[in-house]
Protein backbone atom coordinates (compact mmCIF):
# COMPACT_ATOMS: atom_id res chain seq x y z
CA UNK A 1 0.00 0.00 0.00
CA UNK A 2 1.31 2.88 -1.04
CA UNK A 3 -0.24 5.80 0.57
CA UNK A 4 1.88 6.61 3.41
CA UNK A 5 4.45 6.89 0.78
CA UNK A 6 2.02 9.23 -1.03
CA UNK A 7 0.61 11.09 1.90
CA UNK A 8 4.23 11.67 3.16
CA UNK A 9 5.09 13.48 0.11
CA UNK A 10 2.83 15.77 -0.04
CA UNK A 11 3.35 16.64 2.92
CA UNK A 12 6.86 17.73 2.75
CA UNK A 13 5.84 19.63 -0.27
CA UNK A 14 3.33 21.09 1.65
CA UNK A 15 6.39 22.09 3.82
CA UNK A 16 8.33 22.83 1.50
CA UNK A 17 5.93 25.40 -0.62
CA UNK A 18 4.61 27.06 3.08
CA UNK A 19 7.69 29.05 2.85
CA UNK A 20 8.77 28.85 -0.86
CA UNK A 21 8.88 32.77 -2.73
CA UNK A 22 6.84 31.46 -5.68
CA UNK A 23 3.60 33.57 -6.18
CA UNK A 24 1.02 30.43 -6.28
CA UNK A 25 3.15 29.09 -3.31
CA UNK A 26 0.45 29.80 -0.18
CA UNK A 27 -2.28 28.65 -1.93
CA UNK A 28 -0.92 25.80 -3.24
CA UNK A 29 -0.13 24.61 0.36
CA UNK A 30 -3.68 24.03 1.50
CA UNK A 31 -4.38 22.00 -1.61
CA UNK A 32 -1.18 19.60 -0.90
CA UNK A 33 -1.83 19.38 3.01
CA UNK A 34 -5.44 18.51 2.74
CA UNK A 35 -4.67 15.76 -0.11
CA UNK A 36 -2.03 14.39 2.39
CA UNK A 37 -4.78 13.70 4.81
CA UNK A 38 -7.22 12.43 2.42
CA UNK A 39 -4.43 9.77 1.54
CA UNK A 40 -2.95 9.40 4.96
CA UNK A 41 -6.21 8.22 6.14
CA UNK A 42 -7.86 6.07 3.03
CA UNK A 43 -8.50 2.99 4.04
CA UNK A 44 -8.07 1.37 0.80
CA UNK A 45 -4.89 1.18 -1.31
CA UNK A 46 -4.91 4.00 -3.92
CA UNK A 47 -3.00 2.19 -6.45
CA UNK A 48 -6.26 -0.47 -6.17
CA UNK A 49 -8.61 3.20 -6.99
CA UNK A 50 -5.78 3.62 -9.42
CA UNK A 51 -5.91 0.19 -11.17
CA UNK A 52 -9.54 0.15 -11.14
CA UNK A 53 -11.01 3.93 -12.35
CA UNK A 54 -7.91 5.35 -13.31
CA UNK A 55 -6.94 9.07 -12.86
CA UNK A 56 -10.53 9.91 -12.95
CA UNK A 57 -11.22 7.47 -9.85
CA UNK A 58 -8.20 9.15 -7.77
CA UNK A 59 -10.11 12.45 -8.61
CA UNK A 60 -13.25 11.23 -6.92
CA UNK A 61 -11.90 11.56 -3.82
CA UNK A 62 -12.21 14.66 -1.62
CA UNK A 63 -9.50 16.99 -2.06
CA UNK A 64 -7.68 15.16 -5.28
CA UNK A 65 -8.21 17.67 -8.37
CA UNK A 66 -6.46 16.86 -11.56
CA UNK A 67 -3.26 18.10 -10.97
CA UNK A 68 -3.03 16.28 -7.72
CA UNK A 69 -4.39 12.83 -9.07
CA UNK A 70 -1.59 13.20 -12.01
CA UNK A 71 0.94 13.25 -9.31
CA UNK A 72 -0.21 10.19 -7.69
CA UNK A 73 -0.31 8.92 -11.38
CA UNK A 74 3.20 9.89 -11.84
CA UNK A 75 4.05 8.12 -8.46
CA UNK A 76 2.58 5.02 -9.09
CA UNK A 77 4.44 4.20 -12.04
CA UNK A 78 7.79 5.89 -12.08
CA UNK A 79 7.96 5.29 -8.14
CA UNK A 80 8.87 9.70 -8.22
CA UNK A 81 6.84 12.64 -8.06
CA UNK A 82 9.06 15.59 -10.22
CA UNK A 83 7.97 18.61 -8.70
CA UNK A 84 8.90 16.77 -5.45
CA UNK A 85 12.35 16.49 -6.93
CA UNK A 86 12.20 20.22 -8.07
CA UNK A 87 11.90 21.68 -4.84
CA UNK A 88 14.30 18.76 -2.76
CA UNK A 89 16.65 20.66 -5.20
CA UNK A 90 16.15 24.48 -3.77
CA UNK A 91 15.38 22.79 -0.25
CA UNK A 92 17.74 19.56 0.00
CA UNK A 93 16.79 18.94 3.41
CA UNK A 94 16.19 15.59 5.31
CA UNK A 95 13.01 17.50 6.23
CA UNK A 96 11.52 13.74 8.55
CA UNK A 97 14.92 14.00 10.88
CA UNK A 98 15.14 17.45 11.37
CA UNK A 99 11.55 17.77 12.06
CA UNK A 100 11.76 14.83 14.25
CA UNK A 101 13.35 17.30 17.05
CA UNK A 102 11.53 18.62 19.68
CA UNK A 103 10.81 22.29 18.92
CA UNK A 104 11.35 22.30 15.12
CA UNK A 105 8.43 22.42 12.48
CA UNK A 106 8.59 22.52 8.89
CA UNK A 107 9.11 26.79 8.59
CA UNK A 108 11.87 26.47 10.95
CA UNK A 109 14.07 23.66 9.86
CA UNK A 110 13.59 25.71 6.14
CA UNK A 111 15.07 28.89 8.27
CA UNK A 112 17.90 27.26 9.59
CA UNK A 113 18.41 25.90 6.15
CA UNK A 114 18.10 29.16 4.37
CA UNK A 115 20.26 31.18 7.31
CA UNK A 116 22.79 28.89 8.03
CA UNK A 117 22.67 26.06 5.24
CA UNK A 118 21.46 23.33 7.47
CA UNK A 119 20.39 20.10 6.05
CA UNK A 120 20.38 17.40 8.65
CA UNK A 121 20.91 16.85 12.13
CA UNK A 122 24.29 16.46 12.60
CA UNK A 123 25.42 20.15 10.77
CA UNK A 124 22.42 21.46 13.19
CA UNK A 125 24.13 19.93 16.21
CA UNK A 126 28.00 21.44 15.53
CA UNK A 127 26.12 24.81 14.48
CA UNK A 128 24.27 25.04 18.18
CA UNK A 129 27.83 24.14 19.48
CA UNK A 130 29.30 27.13 17.79
CA UNK A 131 26.68 29.30 18.69
CA UNK A 132 25.00 29.91 15.63
CA UNK A 133 21.16 29.10 16.23
CA UNK A 134 20.97 30.83 19.22
CA UNK A 135 22.06 33.79 17.90
CA UNK A 136 19.65 33.84 14.96
CA UNK A 137 16.64 35.43 14.77
CA UNK A 138 13.54 33.17 16.13
CA UNK A 139 15.40 31.14 17.91
CA UNK A 140 17.46 32.23 20.94
CA UNK A 141 19.63 30.68 23.65
CA UNK A 142 16.28 28.80 25.19
CA UNK A 143 15.40 27.21 21.77
CA UNK A 144 18.58 25.82 21.22
CA UNK A 145 18.95 24.19 24.70
CA UNK A 146 15.67 22.64 24.18
CA UNK A 147 16.66 21.29 20.41
CA UNK A 148 20.26 20.19 21.79
CA UNK A 149 18.39 17.79 24.41
CA UNK A 150 15.93 16.74 21.25
CA UNK A 151 18.89 15.44 19.53
CA UNK A 152 19.97 13.57 22.33
CA UNK A 153 17.28 11.55 22.31
CA UNK A 154 16.99 11.27 19.05
CA UNK A 155 20.38 9.71 18.56
CA UNK A 156 19.73 7.58 22.24
CA UNK A 157 16.54 5.76 20.39
CA UNK A 158 19.27 4.16 18.61
CA UNK A 159 17.22 3.83 15.01
CA UNK A 160 14.41 2.05 16.76
CA UNK A 161 11.09 2.88 15.18
CA UNK A 162 7.81 3.28 16.93
CA UNK A 163 5.62 0.18 17.38
CA UNK A 164 2.82 2.12 15.49
CA UNK A 165 4.73 2.79 12.12
CA UNK A 166 6.54 -1.00 12.47
CA UNK A 167 3.69 -3.39 12.94
CA UNK A 168 1.64 -1.89 10.04
CA UNK A 169 4.15 -2.47 7.75
CA UNK A 170 5.28 -5.82 9.39
CA UNK A 171 1.20 -7.13 8.98
CA UNK A 172 0.79 -5.84 5.20
CA UNK A 173 4.12 -8.32 4.70
CA UNK A 174 3.19 -10.84 6.48
CA UNK A 175 -0.31 -10.54 4.58
CA UNK A 176 1.33 -10.67 0.89
CA UNK A 177 3.05 -13.90 2.23
CA UNK A 178 -0.01 -15.55 3.31
CA UNK A 179 -1.87 -14.54 0.16
CA UNK A 180 1.20 -15.72 -2.28
CA UNK A 181 -0.03 -19.09 -1.01
CA UNK A 182 4.04 -20.04 -1.06
CA UNK A 183 3.28 -20.24 3.22
CA UNK A 184 1.37 -22.44 5.45
CA UNK A 185 1.94 -19.69 7.81
CA UNK A 186 3.45 -16.32 8.66
CA UNK A 187 3.50 -14.10 11.71
CA UNK A 188 5.73 -11.42 13.00
CA UNK A 189 7.63 -12.33 16.24
CA UNK A 190 10.31 -10.50 17.99
CA UNK A 191 9.68 -6.92 20.27
CA UNK A 192 6.30 -6.59 17.63
CA UNK A 193 5.37 -9.91 19.11
CA UNK A 194 5.69 -8.51 22.38
CA UNK A 195 4.22 -5.13 21.66
CA UNK A 196 7.18 -3.20 22.98
CA UNK A 197 6.65 0.27 22.16
CA UNK A 198 9.75 0.40 19.93
CA UNK A 199 11.31 -2.03 17.73
CA UNK A 200 14.70 -2.67 16.58
CA UNK A 201 14.34 -4.92 13.73
CA UNK A 202 11.16 -7.14 12.06
CA UNK A 203 11.40 -10.58 13.20
CA UNK A 204 8.66 -12.18 10.64
CA UNK A 205 8.39 -16.28 10.95
CA UNK A 206 7.18 -18.32 7.63
CA UNK A 207 5.99 -22.39 7.85
CA UNK A 208 7.15 -23.17 4.42
CA UNK A 209 9.03 -26.01 1.93
CA UNK A 210 9.55 -23.35 -0.53
CA UNK A 211 12.48 -21.51 0.78
CA UNK A 212 13.72 -19.83 -2.44
CA UNK A 213 10.67 -19.01 -3.59
CA UNK A 214 9.65 -17.09 -0.45
CA UNK A 215 12.61 -15.63 -0.01
CA UNK A 216 12.22 -14.17 -3.89
CA UNK A 217 8.98 -12.95 -3.17
CA UNK A 218 10.45 -11.25 0.36
CA UNK A 219 12.91 -9.23 -1.75
CA UNK A 220 10.69 -8.26 -4.25
CA UNK A 221 8.31 -6.79 -1.65
CA UNK A 222 6.94 -3.16 -2.44
CA UNK A 223 7.81 -2.16 1.41
CA UNK A 224 11.69 -3.53 0.82
CA UNK A 225 14.40 -1.01 0.36
CA UNK A 226 17.28 -3.17 -0.68
CA UNK A 227 18.53 -6.86 0.28
CA UNK A 228 21.44 -7.34 2.58
CA UNK A 229 21.94 -10.97 2.96
CA UNK A 230 19.57 -13.41 1.11
CA UNK A 231 19.43 -16.96 1.34
CA UNK A 232 17.01 -20.22 1.70
CA UNK A 233 16.00 -20.02 5.73
CA UNK A 234 17.11 -16.61 6.62
CA UNK A 235 16.88 -13.33 4.47
CA UNK A 236 17.37 -9.65 5.84
CA UNK A 237 16.22 -6.68 4.21
CA UNK A 238 16.79 -3.20 4.78
CA UNK A 239 12.55 -1.78 4.38
CA UNK A 240 11.57 1.80 3.54
CA UNK A 241 10.96 2.67 6.60
CA UNK A 242 14.18 3.09 7.83
CA UNK A 243 14.57 -0.51 9.64
CA UNK A 244 15.85 -4.41 8.75
CA UNK A 245 13.93 -6.94 8.51
CA UNK A 246 14.20 -11.09 8.90
CA UNK A 247 12.65 -13.27 7.69
CA UNK A 248 13.06 -16.94 8.36
CA UNK A 249 11.62 -20.10 6.45
CA UNK A 250 10.95 -23.06 8.97
CA UNK A 251 10.15 -26.52 8.99
CA UNK A 252 7.21 -27.58 10.23
CA UNK A 253 8.92 -29.92 13.22
CA UNK A 254 11.02 -26.83 14.42
CA UNK A 255 8.14 -23.80 14.03
CA UNK A 256 6.34 -23.75 17.40
CA UNK A 257 10.13 -23.61 19.13
CA UNK A 258 11.44 -20.96 16.38
CA UNK A 259 7.82 -19.30 17.36
CA UNK A 260 9.16 -19.37 21.09
CA UNK A 261 12.89 -18.33 20.59
CA UNK A 262 12.32 -15.93 18.44
CA UNK A 263 9.32 -13.59 19.95
CA UNK A 264 11.87 -13.65 23.34
CA UNK A 265 12.72 -11.60 25.12
CA UNK A 266 16.65 -13.03 25.15
CA UNK A 267 16.42 -12.46 29.08
CA UNK A 268 13.10 -14.67 29.14
CA UNK A 269 14.79 -16.94 26.64
CA UNK A 270 17.58 -17.21 28.87
CA UNK A 271 15.45 -17.96 32.45
CA UNK A 272 13.10 -20.53 30.19
CA UNK A 273 16.12 -22.09 28.94
CA UNK A 274 17.91 -22.85 32.54
CA UNK A 275 14.90 -24.33 33.53
CA UNK A 276 14.55 -27.26 30.64
CA UNK A 277 17.86 -27.65 31.62
CA UNK A 278 17.55 -28.71 34.66
CA UNK A 279 14.42 -31.00 33.68
CA UNK A 280 16.87 -33.00 31.46
CA UNK A 281 15.74 -31.02 28.32
CA UNK A 282 17.82 -29.05 25.70
CA UNK A 283 15.83 -26.02 24.16
CA UNK A 284 16.68 -23.93 21.13
CA UNK A 285 14.97 -22.39 18.05
CA UNK A 286 15.14 -25.85 16.15
CA UNK A 287 13.07 -27.35 18.92
CA UNK A 288 13.18 -28.96 22.34
CA UNK A 289 15.12 -32.14 22.55
CA UNK A 290 15.46 -34.64 25.72
CA UNK A 291 18.37 -36.20 27.13
CA UNK A 292 18.75 -38.65 24.43
CA UNK A 293 18.79 -35.37 21.54
CA UNK A 294 15.65 -37.05 20.26
CA UNK A 295 13.00 -34.16 19.47
CA UNK A 296 10.17 -33.92 21.44
CA UNK A 297 6.84 -33.68 19.59
CA UNK A 298 5.60 -29.87 19.98
CA UNK A 299 2.79 -29.09 18.06
CA UNK A 300 2.16 -25.33 19.26
CA UNK A 301 4.19 -22.74 21.69
CA UNK A 302 1.72 -23.62 24.57
CA UNK A 303 3.37 -27.52 24.21
CA UNK A 304 7.12 -26.25 25.40
CA UNK A 305 6.04 -24.56 27.81
CA UNK A 306 3.41 -27.39 29.11
CA UNK A 307 6.46 -29.95 28.59
CA UNK A 308 8.87 -27.30 31.14
CA UNK A 309 6.19 -27.04 33.42
CA UNK A 310 4.68 -23.85 32.92
CA UNK A 311 1.57 -21.87 31.93
CA UNK A 312 2.19 -20.52 28.46
CA UNK A 313 1.59 -16.84 29.11
CA UNK A 314 1.66 -13.76 26.33
CA UNK A 315 3.90 -12.86 24.34
CA UNK A 316 3.71 -9.07 26.42
CA UNK A 317 4.60 -10.37 29.39
CA UNK A 318 7.57 -12.19 27.97
CA UNK A 319 10.45 -9.68 29.71
CA UNK A 320 12.09 -11.86 32.64
CA UNK A 321 10.18 -9.33 35.03
CA UNK A 322 8.51 -12.15 37.27
CA UNK A 323 6.39 -14.04 34.73
CA UNK A 324 8.35 -17.22 34.99
CA UNK A 325 7.87 -18.39 38.29
CA UNK A 326 3.98 -17.04 38.00
CA UNK A 327 3.67 -19.26 35.26
CA UNK A 328 5.19 -22.34 37.51
CA UNK A 329 2.89 -21.57 40.13
CA UNK A 330 -0.17 -21.23 37.10
CA UNK A 331 -0.91 -18.27 37.77
CA UNK A 332 -0.38 -16.08 34.60
CA UNK A 333 -3.34 -13.39 34.76
CA UNK A 334 -6.30 -12.82 31.87
CA UNK A 335 -4.99 -9.58 30.37
CA UNK A 336 -6.88 -7.10 29.25
CA UNK A 337 -8.22 -7.54 25.37
CA UNK A 338 -8.66 -4.88 22.71
CA UNK A 339 -12.53 -6.25 22.49
CA UNK A 340 -12.95 -5.66 26.22
CA UNK A 341 -12.83 -2.23 25.40
CA UNK A 342 -16.28 -0.93 25.48
CA UNK A 343 -15.96 3.03 25.13
CA UNK A 344 -13.55 5.73 24.86
CA UNK A 345 -12.63 8.27 27.64
CA UNK A 346 -10.63 10.91 25.26
CA UNK A 347 -11.32 12.02 21.79
CA UNK A 348 -11.63 15.52 19.94
CA UNK A 349 -14.28 16.71 17.71
CA UNK A 350 -13.63 20.60 17.38
CA UNK A 351 -10.23 22.60 17.12
CA UNK A 352 -6.37 22.60 15.79
CA UNK A 353 -6.03 19.94 13.35
CA UNK A 354 -9.40 18.18 13.95
CA UNK A 355 -10.90 17.45 10.34
CA UNK A 356 -13.86 15.11 10.74
CA UNK A 357 -17.29 15.90 11.68
CA UNK A 358 -18.84 14.79 14.75
CA UNK A 359 -20.75 12.53 13.01
CA UNK A 360 -17.62 10.94 11.50
CA UNK A 361 -16.28 10.72 14.77
CA UNK A 362 -19.27 8.56 16.08
CA UNK A 363 -19.09 6.18 12.75
CA UNK A 364 -15.63 5.75 13.39
CA UNK A 365 -16.24 5.07 17.10
CA UNK A 366 -18.34 2.73 16.62
CA UNK A 367 -17.16 1.02 13.60
CA UNK A 368 -14.17 0.06 16.16
CA UNK A 369 -16.86 -1.66 18.33
CA UNK A 370 -17.36 0.84 20.83
CA UNK A 371 -20.55 1.51 22.82
CA UNK A 372 -19.68 5.06 24.01
CA UNK A 373 -16.68 8.15 23.09
CA UNK A 374 -16.66 11.28 25.35
CA UNK A 375 -15.67 14.29 23.47
CA UNK A 376 -13.01 15.92 25.35
CA UNK A 377 -12.12 18.90 23.31
CA UNK A 378 -9.29 21.11 24.56
CA UNK A 379 -10.02 24.41 27.04
CA UNK A 380 -9.20 28.09 26.26
CA UNK A 381 -5.60 28.49 27.55
CA UNK A 382 -4.61 26.28 24.85
CA UNK A 383 -4.58 29.14 22.18
CA UNK A 384 -2.37 26.70 19.49
CA UNK A 385 -5.07 23.74 19.71
CA UNK A 386 -8.41 26.56 19.63
CA UNK A 387 -9.68 25.28 22.82
CA UNK A 388 -12.48 26.68 23.66
CA UNK A 389 -14.17 28.14 27.15
CA UNK A 390 -16.87 27.69 29.40
CA UNK A 391 -19.78 29.18 27.18
CA UNK A 392 -18.66 27.06 24.03
CA UNK A 393 -18.37 23.94 26.36
CA UNK A 394 -21.52 24.67 27.64
CA UNK A 395 -23.54 25.17 24.01
CA UNK A 396 -21.36 22.39 22.17
CA UNK A 397 -23.62 20.02 24.82
CA UNK A 398 -26.28 20.91 23.79
CA UNK A 399 -25.41 19.79 20.35
CA UNK A 400 -24.35 16.70 21.70
CA UNK A 401 -27.76 16.52 23.68
CA UNK A 402 -29.01 16.77 20.08
CA UNK A 403 -26.84 14.26 18.32
CA UNK A 404 -27.76 11.72 21.28
CA UNK A 405 -31.39 11.81 20.75
CA UNK A 406 -30.40 10.59 16.81
CA UNK A 407 -28.33 7.90 18.34
CA UNK A 408 -29.69 4.26 18.85
CA UNK A 409 -26.75 1.67 20.90
CA UNK A 410 -24.47 4.63 21.01
CA UNK A 411 -23.67 7.37 24.08
CA UNK A 412 -21.75 10.39 23.18
CA UNK A 413 -20.52 11.40 26.63
CA UNK A 414 -19.46 14.97 27.70
CA UNK A 415 -16.20 15.83 28.45
CA UNK A 416 -13.13 18.11 28.28
CA UNK A 417 -9.47 17.74 28.09
CA UNK A 418 -9.09 20.61 30.59
CA UNK A 419 -5.53 21.87 31.02
CA UNK A 420 -4.13 21.97 34.00
CA UNK A 421 -2.63 25.16 34.39
CA UNK A 422 0.66 26.33 36.00
CA UNK A 423 -0.86 26.68 39.08
CA UNK A 424 -3.00 23.62 39.24
CA UNK A 425 -5.92 25.14 38.73
CA UNK A 426 -7.97 24.07 35.89
CA UNK A 427 -8.64 25.49 32.98
CA UNK A 428 -12.34 25.65 32.90
CA UNK A 429 -15.66 27.17 35.93
CA UNK A 430 -16.07 24.77 38.47
CA UNK A 431 -19.80 24.14 37.01
CA UNK A 432 -18.97 23.76 34.14
CA UNK A 433 -16.71 21.13 34.56
CA UNK A 434 -19.79 19.26 37.05
CA UNK A 435 -21.64 19.66 33.82
CA UNK A 436 -19.89 16.71 32.34
CA UNK A 437 -19.54 13.04 32.55
CA UNK A 438 -15.96 12.65 31.23
CA UNK A 439 -13.14 15.13 33.03
CA UNK A 440 -9.43 14.20 31.33
CA UNK A 441 -7.08 16.62 32.85
CA UNK A 442 -3.98 16.80 31.03
CA UNK A 443 -0.45 19.35 31.54
CA UNK A 444 0.46 20.75 28.54
CA UNK A 445 2.90 23.58 28.61
CA UNK A 446 4.95 24.84 31.12
CA UNK A 447 6.93 21.55 31.49
CA UNK A 448 10.17 23.66 32.80
CA UNK A 449 9.66 22.82 36.72
CA UNK A 450 10.85 21.09 39.00
CA UNK A 451 10.20 17.63 40.55
CA UNK A 452 8.29 19.05 43.54
CA UNK A 453 6.38 22.01 41.82
CA UNK A 454 5.38 19.63 39.23
CA UNK A 455 4.05 17.25 41.75
CA UNK A 456 2.32 19.80 43.33
CA UNK A 457 0.82 21.52 40.04
CA UNK A 458 -1.04 17.69 39.20
CA UNK A 459 -2.15 16.98 42.96
CA UNK A 460 -3.66 20.34 43.07
CA UNK A 461 -5.92 19.50 39.91
CA UNK A 462 -6.46 15.68 40.80
CA UNK A 463 -7.50 17.36 44.46
CA UNK A 464 -10.37 19.69 43.52
CA UNK A 465 -12.26 16.19 42.95
CA UNK A 466 -13.81 17.38 39.64
CA UNK A 467 -11.39 15.01 37.50
CA UNK A 468 -12.34 12.03 36.31
CA UNK A 469 -8.98 10.93 34.56
CA UNK A 470 -5.55 11.97 34.47
CA UNK A 471 -4.50 12.51 30.71
CA UNK A 472 -1.01 11.34 29.85
CA UNK A 473 0.47 11.66 33.06
CA UNK A 474 4.36 12.04 32.24
CA UNK A 475 3.79 13.94 28.96
CA UNK A 476 6.51 11.92 27.23
CA UNK A 477 7.15 11.98 23.51
CA UNK A 478 8.77 8.81 22.52
CA UNK A 479 11.68 9.58 21.19
CA UNK A 480 11.47 13.01 21.23
CA UNK A 481 10.35 14.68 24.81
CA UNK A 482 11.98 13.07 28.15
CA UNK A 483 8.73 12.53 30.89
CA UNK A 484 8.49 16.04 32.75
CA UNK A 485 10.01 15.64 36.53
CA UNK A 486 7.16 14.56 38.32
CA UNK A 487 6.54 12.07 41.81
CA UNK A 488 4.55 9.71 40.10
CA UNK A 489 4.02 7.76 44.09
CA UNK A 490 2.50 11.07 45.08
CA UNK A 491 0.35 11.33 41.73
CA UNK A 492 -0.72 7.83 42.46
CA UNK A 493 -1.72 8.65 45.72
CA UNK A 494 -3.80 11.08 45.09
CA UNK A 495 -5.56 9.31 42.02
CA UNK A 496 -6.53 6.69 44.26
CA UNK A 497 -7.80 9.30 46.99
CA UNK A 498 -10.02 11.19 44.43
CA UNK A 499 -10.93 7.89 42.76
CA UNK A 500 -9.01 9.31 39.41
CA UNK A 501 -8.49 6.90 36.68
CA UNK A 502 -4.93 6.99 35.05
CA UNK A 503 -4.68 7.61 30.97
CA UNK A 504 -3.30 5.14 29.40
CA UNK A 505 -3.00 6.91 25.92
CA UNK A 506 -2.85 5.13 23.12
CA UNK A 507 -1.09 7.35 20.59
CA UNK A 508 2.13 5.38 19.13
CA UNK A 509 4.45 8.15 20.20
CA UNK A 510 2.79 8.51 23.75
CA UNK A 511 2.06 5.28 25.27
CA UNK A 512 1.94 7.32 28.23
CA UNK A 513 1.49 5.61 31.08
CA UNK A 514 4.18 3.23 29.79
CA UNK A 515 4.72 -0.28 30.93
CA UNK A 516 6.69 -0.24 33.51
CA UNK A 517 4.58 2.88 35.05
CA UNK A 518 1.24 1.11 34.98
CA UNK A 519 3.22 -2.01 37.24
CA UNK A 520 3.80 0.84 39.89
CA UNK A 521 0.78 2.58 39.45
CA UNK A 522 -1.16 -1.16 39.79
CA UNK A 523 -0.14 -1.16 43.52
CA UNK A 524 -2.14 1.57 43.95
CA UNK A 525 -6.15 1.01 44.06
CA UNK A 526 -6.51 3.16 40.69
CA UNK A 527 -8.16 2.23 37.36
CA UNK A 528 -6.59 3.08 34.55
CA UNK A 529 -8.11 4.02 30.91
CA UNK A 530 -7.19 3.19 27.70
CA UNK A 531 -8.08 5.94 25.75
CA UNK A 532 -7.48 6.91 22.09
CA UNK A 533 -6.65 10.84 22.24
CA UNK A 534 -8.76 10.34 18.89
CA UNK A 535 -8.24 13.76 16.68
CA UNK A 536 -9.53 12.07 13.16
CA UNK A 537 -11.18 8.97 12.59
CA UNK A 538 -8.29 6.93 11.95
CA UNK A 539 -7.21 7.26 14.96
CA UNK A 540 -9.38 4.80 16.81
CA UNK A 541 -7.14 2.03 15.52
CA UNK A 542 -4.69 2.64 17.72
CA UNK A 543 -6.46 2.12 20.81
CA UNK A 544 -4.86 -1.76 20.32
CA UNK A 545 -1.20 0.01 21.05
CA UNK A 546 -3.01 1.26 24.19
CA UNK A 547 -4.04 -2.63 25.19
CA UNK A 548 -0.81 -3.79 24.23
CA UNK A 549 0.71 -1.20 26.44
CA UNK A 550 -1.44 -2.01 29.47
CA UNK A 551 -1.25 -6.06 29.00
CA UNK A 552 2.97 -5.24 29.17
CA UNK A 553 1.57 -3.75 32.99
CA UNK A 554 -0.27 -6.85 33.21
CA UNK A 555 -3.12 -5.63 33.12
CA UNK A 556 -6.75 -7.11 33.71
CA UNK A 557 -10.34 -6.14 32.16
CA UNK A 558 -11.33 -5.20 35.50
CA UNK A 559 -8.85 -2.60 36.45
CA UNK A 560 -9.87 -0.78 32.79
CA UNK A 561 -12.40 2.25 33.63
CA UNK A 562 -13.85 2.06 29.99
CA UNK A 563 -13.85 -1.70 29.33
CA UNK A 564 -17.22 -1.41 31.27
CA UNK A 565 -20.59 -0.98 29.31
CA UNK A 566 -22.28 2.21 29.67
CA UNK A 567 -24.34 1.99 32.49
CA UNK A 568 -21.52 0.69 34.41
CA UNK A 569 -19.21 3.84 33.83
CA UNK A 570 -21.56 6.09 34.32
CA UNK A 571 -22.57 4.71 37.76
CA UNK A 572 -18.59 4.73 38.21
CA UNK A 573 -18.15 8.59 37.10
CA UNK A 574 -21.08 9.62 39.10
CA UNK A 575 -19.72 11.24 42.04
P1 LIG B 1 14.43 -5.47 18.97
O1 LIG B 1 14.60 -6.05 17.62
O2 LIG B 1 15.66 -4.83 19.50
O3 LIG B 1 13.26 -4.58 19.09
O4 LIG B 1 14.15 -6.66 20.01
P2 LIG B 1 13.89 -8.20 19.73
O5 LIG B 1 13.44 -8.78 21.01
O6 LIG B 1 13.01 -8.38 18.56
O7 LIG B 1 15.34 -8.76 19.47
P3 LIG B 1 16.06 -9.37 18.18
O8 LIG B 1 15.44 -8.94 16.92
O9 LIG B 1 17.51 -9.08 18.36
O10 LIG B 1 15.87 -10.93 18.36
C1 LIG B 1 14.62 -11.54 18.23
C2 LIG B 1 14.48 -12.59 19.29
O11 LIG B 1 15.44 -13.63 19.09
C3 LIG B 1 14.78 -12.10 20.70
O12 LIG B 1 13.66 -11.48 21.29
C4 LIG B 1 15.14 -13.37 21.37
C5 LIG B 1 15.85 -14.15 20.32
N1 LIG B 1 17.30 -13.98 20.49
C6 LIG B 1 18.10 -13.18 19.77
N2 LIG B 1 19.37 -13.29 20.21
C7 LIG B 1 19.36 -14.16 21.23
C8 LIG B 1 20.37 -14.71 22.11
O13 LIG B 1 21.54 -14.37 22.03
N3 LIG B 1 19.95 -15.59 23.05
C9 LIG B 1 18.67 -15.97 23.17
N4 LIG B 1 18.33 -16.83 24.11
N5 LIG B 1 17.70 -15.49 22.37
C10 LIG B 1 18.05 -14.60 21.42
CA1 LIG C 1 13.49 -7.64 16.45
CA1 LIG D 1 16.03 -9.55 14.52
ZN1 LIG E 1 -6.31 15.02 23.90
Amino acid sequence: MENKAIADLFEEIADMLSVDDAPTARFEVRAYQKAALTIGTLQEPIEDIYRKEGVEGLMKLPGIGKGLAGHIEEYLKTGKIRKYVDLKKKYPIDMKQLTGIEGIGAKKAIALYKNLGIRNVAELKKAIDAHKVSSLEGFGEKSAELMKKGIALQEASKGRLLLGEALPVAEEMVEKLKESGLVKDALVAGSARRWRETVGDLDILALSDKGTEVMDLFTSLPEVASTVVKGPTKTTVWLKIGIESDLRVIAPESFPAALQYFTGSKNHNIEVRTIAIRKGYKLNEYGLFDSKNKQVQTKREEDIYDKLGMQWMPPEMREAIGEVKLAQERKIPKLVELGDIKGDMHTHARGEGVTDTLEEMVGAARGAGLEYMAVTNHTKSLGIEKGMDDAQFMSFFKTLDKLNDTLKGFTVLKGAEVDILKNGSLDLENGTLKAMDSVVASVHSNFKMSEEEMTARVIRALDTGLVHILGHPTGRIINKREAYPINLEKVFEAAERNNVALEINSFPDRLDLNDTNIMKASSYKVRFAIDSDSHRMSHFADLRYGVGTARRGWLTKGRILNATHIEEVTKILKR
